[in-house]
């Protein structure tokens, strides 16, 4: 499933919109049913119409599969319950005794799945600084089997040259994956830079509106596809068709909202920059952010996350966070709402006393799609009397 003919020639938008999705066959609906059946009729033993068992293969899962395979620029798509289960099915693909090269920036849960539940089991892993790749080429370790790398990072928005990794990454026999979470397929597309395997967690961008868990692999070559689906099949975390309509109706949006998203990110960091209260504002699109050049390079736009350091430390910084008004203070991103958290102490605990942990001083925004004059006059007061 998932391999179907894409429409070649279709733009982005149009794909989001259409691909995958022809009007129903039998009734004409123009949205793809929710097919709920777990078992599909057989005409013989083994004679069937590609659909046997919804573990396997689902109609609207195939819908979803194909139409965000075809936005990565991939041609096979595999939709999962969750952006870690995901993660997990890529992760199976590194031998026992092997190593993942693994950002020193990344999604804390990404780092416990790596550490905490593959470690055990005999994959080693290495937290590098994906910015400096020459000096990573020149100090490759040998046992590698997969480079794992977010751009922009969470939290810290680093941005990572794909192409370059790539390059060194392949000249030593190695996958690159990339989670593609923060940029969305819209505004970056890895496999045409060089990626192996792209990863995403459907729960942000792609569903969009805080109301579904899901992940994504977006991958070119078949056979690492085939190995995916395998373990996809095998291992059984597949996300419902409800999840996989909602994830599809979320990304029809996708282009408009990263439109918008990014608009109303610069009218926030228009005044985060040079506020009193803020040290640092990480934004790929200031000219003095380190990851400026991969982005400009790598990027349609700078993408919807803003984070920043407070001056008076982590109790500032806590402060801030507990006194915006919309600006809700949650865990994930990614939505038409705008959220505040505190990494340190929410989404990156369990990357405490690691190479990961993050500044406690830090805070991070999803710039939401409420106007842009709201979002900034919530964080002035926030900031004012946080
Ligand atoms: O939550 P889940 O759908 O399982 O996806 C995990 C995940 C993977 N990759 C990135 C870059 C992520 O940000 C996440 C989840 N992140 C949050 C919940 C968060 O608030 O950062």
């Amino acid at each position: 499933m998932g391999e179907q003919e894409q429409q070649a020639g279709w733009s982005f938008e149009t794909r989001a919109i259409h691909e995958g999705q022809p009007p129903d066959p039998t009734t004409g609906a123009v949205v793809v049913p929710i097919s709920l059946s777990t078992t599909f009729a057989q005409e013989a033993v083994g004679e069937h119409r590609g659909y046997e068992y919804s573990r396997s293969g689902n109609p609207t899962r195939t819908a979803l599969e194909t139409c965000v395979a075809s936005l990565e620029s991939a041609r096979h798509g595999l939709a999962f319950a969750s952006g870690l289960a995901a993660e997990d099915n890529v992760l199976r693909l590194v031998r026992p005794g092997r190593r993942v090269l693994l950002g020193n920036d990344a999604y804390g849960g990404t780092f416990r799945l790596i550490s905490k539940v593959w470690g055990p089991l005999g994959v080693a892993h290495t937290a590098v600084d994906l910015t400096d790749v020459d000096a990573l080429a020149a100090d490759w370790p040998d046992d590698t089997d997969m480079v794992w790398l977010e751009t922009p990072t969470n939290p810290l928005l680093s941005c990572i040259d794909i192409e370059r990794v790539a390059e060194v990454a392949h000249t030593h026999g190695a996958l690159v994956v990339v989670d593609n979470t923060f940029a969305t397929p819209y505004l970056q597309q890895p496999i045409t830079l060089g990626a192996d395997i792209v990863v995403h967690s459907a729960t942000k961008y792609l569903g969009g509106h805080s109301d579904v868990v899901g992940g994504f692999l977006a991958v070119d070559d078949d056979s690492i596809a085939e190995r995916l689906r395998f373990t996809q099949n095998a291992a059984g975390a597949v996300p419902s068709p409800f999840d996989c309509y909602l994830v599809l109706r979320g990304v029809k949006t996708l282009a408009v909202r990263m439109d918008r998203h990014c608009q109303n990110a610069r009218a926030v960091v228009d005044l985060l920059v040079g506020h009193p209260k803020v040290d640092r504002v990480l934004y790929p699109q200031l000219p003095d952010h380190p990851g400026h050049a991969a982005a400009a390079r790598q990027m349609r736009d700078f993408g919807g996350m803003v984070s920043f350091t407070v001056r008076g430390g982590e109790a500032a910084a806590r402060a801030v966070a507990a006194a915006t008004e919309v600006f809700t203070l949650a865990e994930s991103l990614g939505a038409v709402e705008s959220l505040i958290e505190h990494p340190g102490a929410m989404t990156h605990a369990s990357a405490a006393g690691s190479p990961l942990e993050v500044p406690a001083d830090l805070v991070r925004l999803s710039v939401g799609l409420e106007h842009a004059d709201d979002l900034v006059a919530d964080l002035e007061q926030a900031l004012e009397h946080g």
